[in-house]
């Protein structure tokens, strides 16, 4: 018997027959996974596509909302994204990490229910140095009676996101997708063009002896995460008694695809350089999508303080702190904010 390959457009096309999905929000998923191809194209052609540096004319750079220069392949990707999502008539608006503010769908165009909200290349300081990046995108329903949704529109909490996914570009090219019933990654075939299910209900481990974060940032750390991380360090000799292994991309499609697939803790905390941001990592284009991919294959996301999920958002670009993975040791970091922060209450 041959062995019969499960494409994306069959899962949806099944998630909508058992009740799981409609047919806007199966075009919706089936339009990004396409753009994402494109991108997956641009950044698979490296030097030779002339796509590698940074974008801007002339020596000057092009400085994006954040504040950070562009490369070249955040605007391709940016731009693949826009026009791929603008036409369908399931969208009402898009926004971007990339975009100082959210665009309702050109009025030429009809418009529907849903708005999709992206990170077009998210680790674009590994794009010239050849490792993984990847896109992260994440759909939420636009508000009833709303036409011509704006910024506000798009502040719901993750725990209303109907769909949320990544694509990383690495060694395959792998779209990891939950519409709310579990994780599931599609791997690129190349030759023949689709996505194909090589994971159905991804699970992550529950304890782990892996973590990820950007050990550089150490000294601006707060408190309780200096603790945390000083007693991962102390190992087998410290009071977690077994040793930690660190793993750090610096994108974080590649280190949540690697928590997704074995386990493991990713941290970007507050440090005192990012702290009058609120984070490094964007709630609404990064830590939520993420959030609600992890807490759907078992695992949690939290702000250390807080379910990840449960924050609401008071801006388009805010920032948070970052911890998710496997659900016992996002547990215990949280344990150690939550008693520095007690005992410094007042009594
Ligand atoms: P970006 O969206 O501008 O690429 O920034 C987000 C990235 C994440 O992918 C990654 O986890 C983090 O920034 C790396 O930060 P650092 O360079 O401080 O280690
Ligand atoms: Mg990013």
């Amino acid at each position: 018997m041959t062995h019969t390959q499960i494409s994306l457009t069959r899962f949806l096309i099944e998630e909508q027959r058992a009740g799981r999905i409609n047919p806007e929000l199966r075009l919706l998923v089936e339009v990004v996974a396409r753009a994402c191809k494109r991108i997956s194209i641009a950044v698979g052609k490296g030097a030779l596509g002339g796509v590698l540096g940074d974008a801007g004319e002339a020596g000057q750079a092009s400085i994006n909302v954040q504040g950070e220069a562009q490369k070249k392949l955040d605007v391709l990707s940016n731009e693949i994204l826009l026009e791929a999502n603008a036409w369908g008539g399931h969208l009402a608006g898009l926004a971007s990490e990339e975009m100082d503010h959210s665009q309702p769908i050109p009025d030429v165009y009809p418009r529907g229910n849903y708005l999709l909200l992206f990170d077009p290349l998210d680790g674009s300081s590994n794009i010239d140095v050849n490792v993984s990046v990847g896109t992260i995108f994440s759909v939420l329903r636009c508000p009833e009676g709303v036409t011509t949704p704006d910024d506000a529109h798009f502040l719901q909490p993750g725990s209303a996101q109907v769909a949320a996914g990544y694509c990383v570009y690495g060694p395959q090219t792998t779209l990891v997708l939950t519409v709310g019933h579990g994780t599931h990654a599609f791997t690129l075939d190349r030759e023949v063009g689709s996505f194909i299910l090589t994971a159905r209900g991804m699970r992550i481990p529950e304890e782990t002896r892996e973590f990820a974060v950007n050990l550089s940032n150490q000294r601006f750390w707060e408190a309780p995460m200096q603790q945390y991380v000083g007693d991962l360090l102390r190992g087998k000799d410290g009071p977690r008694g077994k040793d930690f292994n660190m793993r750090w991309v610096a994108s974080m499609v590649a280190d949540v695809h690697r928590i997704l697939t074995r386990g493991g803790i990713f941290s970007y905390p507050l440090d005192s350089k990012c702290a009058p941001k609120g984070g490094k990592l964007r709630l609404l284009y990064e830590a939520n999508p993420m959030a609600f991919l992890v807490e759907q294959a078992g695992g949690a996301a939290s702000t250390g303080r807080m379910r990840m999920l449960d924050v609401v958002p008071s801006g388009l670009h805010q920032r948070v702190p970052v911890f998710l993975g496997s659900r016992a040791e996002v547990a215990i970091a949280e344990d150690y904010h939550r008693r520095h922060d007690a005992a410094r209450a007042p009594a």
